[in-house]
């Protein structure tokens, strides 16, 4: 099979490949892409779309971003992978920019989200046993109701949304699950001498785009001080501009103790993930007791330099604020005509909107196939939640165009 037939097959046998050859273990919009620039994707057919999904704000940057190109390119001609065994080139320095960007001691490289959420569970127990005090495999994590972790075993222990977990037992213990926005529920977990880390997610991406309440990680932060328990924010979906800021815990100036970053970390171009935390904690791993093959590859390092630079080189944060102010605005508009969307809620572009209907409802999913077929891409969350997450360098023309297109789809469902 070459690459020439290949390219000549349609979109629907495409399609059929995957169904037949891949595992059912995603339900796509019937949309084949094939080029990326920017906020635009096209399809095999050259269709063009705005895509506001960025691949779960992982295209925070946009799409093929030349730097990054460029970037991954000169890497992959020198060295793309040296282990841990040895040192690369591209690591420490890499490393001493996170450390200066975020204020941290140190950062452990990792690849997928998951995998850093894995090693800031296991930082935060290490921690519990070494400084806390904490008696050996006694510690226990807070996470909240309706998280969105990924989809390794822990996460899905943690998770209360039964299609990520169920049949998926036994599960891990250690994690207490908390309603969310409910301080006082949180107060009353934080009792427990036993709790070692509050985990958590300032906006869920998952569960809809739901937000915490202004003040609550805040109050969080204090709480978990007072009791000498780790606050760990997952911003591997919120970080890195998407809400308006370089991380969504600095609309509270809220400082976790481990802070999760990934998706956008590479731009979208290949998997970089990172756990941050001061030395105290991030030295409680000591060598041989955790890594990875690919974990701070250079390759991987080369690009997140880019990508951060990128990050700041176009002041995406900025953008993504006065972009997502647009937004919203146009879309509460769309709703003042349309009294079937229930709610318009976001932060900077992580925004969503709610369809007037149940969570099993499929008007989700029709909503997001006219889109399509106007131009559009997003995915549904639940049946009933659409996710509106474009790439931050939108501009304010393709807000108003993709205004129309989601627009023109409401009023005809
Ligand atoms: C899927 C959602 C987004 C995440 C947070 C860790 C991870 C994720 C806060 C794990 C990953 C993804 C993965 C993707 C769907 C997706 C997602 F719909 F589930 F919520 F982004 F909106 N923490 N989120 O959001 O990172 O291991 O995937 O690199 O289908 O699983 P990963």
């Amino acid at each position: 099979m070459n690459t020439h037939i290949l390219s000549t097959r349609s979109a629907s046998q495409i399609m059929q490949l995957e169904d037949q050859f891949g595992a059912h273990n995603y339900h796509p919009l019937p949309v084949v892409l094939e080029r990326g620039e920017g906020v635009w994707v096209w399809d095999t057919e050259g269709k063009k779309y705005l895509d506001f999904l960025s691949a779960y704000s992982a295209v925070n940057q946009g799409h093929c971003h030349p730097r990054l190109v460029e970037a991954l390119i000169t890497q992959a001609r020198k060295l793309t992978l040296s282990s841990r065994a040895f040192y690369n080139d591209k690591l420490g320095p890499y490393e001493a920019m996170m450390s200066r960007l975020f204020g941290y001691e140190k950062l452990l490289p990792m690849n997928s989200g998951a995998e850093a959420v894995e090693t800031a569970i296991k930082l935060c127990r290490k921690w519990a046993y070494h400084k806390k005090g904490i008696a050996e495999n006694k510690a226990k994590i807070i996470v909240l109701e309706g998280n969105f972790h990924g989809r390794t075993l822990s996460a899905v222990s943690m998770s209360t949304d039964p299609s990520s977990y169920q049949g998926f037992g036994p599960y891990l213990p250690g994690f207490v699950k908390i309603p969310f926005n409910h301080p006082e529920a949180l107060q009353q977990a934080l009792a427990d001498p036993e709790v070692a880390g509050l985990l958590l997610e300032p906006i869920q991406g998952e569960a809809g785009v739901q937000i915490l309440q202004d003040g609550y990680l805040k109050n969080a932060e204090t709480w978990c001080r007072e009791k000498n328990v780790l606050l760990i924010a997952d911003e591997i979906q919120t970080g890195l501009a998407r809400t308006g800021k370089m991380l969504a815990c600095d609309h509270e100036e809220v400082r976790p103790d481990i802070l999760i970053l990934g998706k956008a970390l590479s731009g979208g171009l290949l998997p970089v993930s990172a756990v941050m935390a001061d030395n105290p904690i991030m030295l409680c791993i000591e060598p041989g007791q955790h890594g990875s093959t690919f974990g701070g590859n250079p390759l991987a390092c080369a690009v997140a330099m880019e990508a951060m630079q990128v990050l700041m080189d176009e002041d995406l944060a900025a953008n993504a604020h006065q972009m997502g102010l647009r937004f919203r605005k146009g879309l509460l508009g769309i709703q003042s005509r349309n009294p079937v969307i229930r709610e318009v809620r976001g932060k900077g572009l992580m925004n969503a909107i709610e369809i007037d209907t149940r969570e099993d409802s499929q008007l989700a999913w029709e909503l997001c196939l006219a889109m399509a077929e106007r131009g559009l891409l997003a995915k549904p969350t639940h049946g009933n939640i659409i996710r509106l997450a474009p790439p931050l360098v939108i501009t304010e023309e393709q807000i108003d165009l993709a205004l129309e297109i989601i627009g023109g789809c409401v009023s005809k469902i």
